[in-house]
């Protein structure tokens, strides 16, 4: 068992709800929505459970798909652990842990974009009103090099 905590920092929506989470044990992958915890096992906290046969030990790969467009892959997760992530920081596209030229590129490769169901260009739109333009870069180079 894998029991993942996903926290977002900012935007779109607290906690990581609405998030998809692809968890890769085995060479098998299986998918879960972050959803509010409320309802049977009444929890408040955003956590996503998954099963595994008991001789797995490690996830080779752990995907979270926030709902800003961004992801965050982690590889080498060991199982019967609960592991807190955090959605990263709205102006690092690529989510690698700073903002910088890679971040740049990709929302420059989305200038001008404006439709939101298209998940690099949710991830450009920082200001969400819905295109990607000068507002959106000059909250990316506020927060350059962080
Ligand atoms: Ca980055
Ligand atoms: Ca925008």
């Amino acid at each position: 068992m894998l029991d993942l905590k996903a926290t977002a920092s900012s935007r779109v929506v607290t906690h990581g709800i609405g998030a998809v989470v692809s968890c890769t044990v085995g060479g098998e992958s299986s998918r879960r929505f972050v959803h509010s915890g409320s309802g049977f096992h009444s929890s408040s906290e955003p956590v996503v459970h998954f099963g595994f046969p008991a001789s797995a030990t490690i996830a080779e790969e752990v995907r979270i798909d926030w709902p800003s467009g961004q992801t965050t892959v982690l590889t080498g997760v060991p199982l019967r652990t609960r592991a807190t992530i955090t959605a990263p920081a709205a102006a690092d596209l690529d989510a690698d842990g700073q903002v910088g030229a890679s971040d740049l590129g990709l929302l420059l490769a989305e200038w001008g974009a404006t439709d939101r169901a298209l998940r690099a260009m949710r991830r450009a739109d920082l200001d969400h009103d819905g295109v990607v333009g000068a507002s959106d870069l000059s909250r990316l180079l506020l927060a350059w090099g962080t």
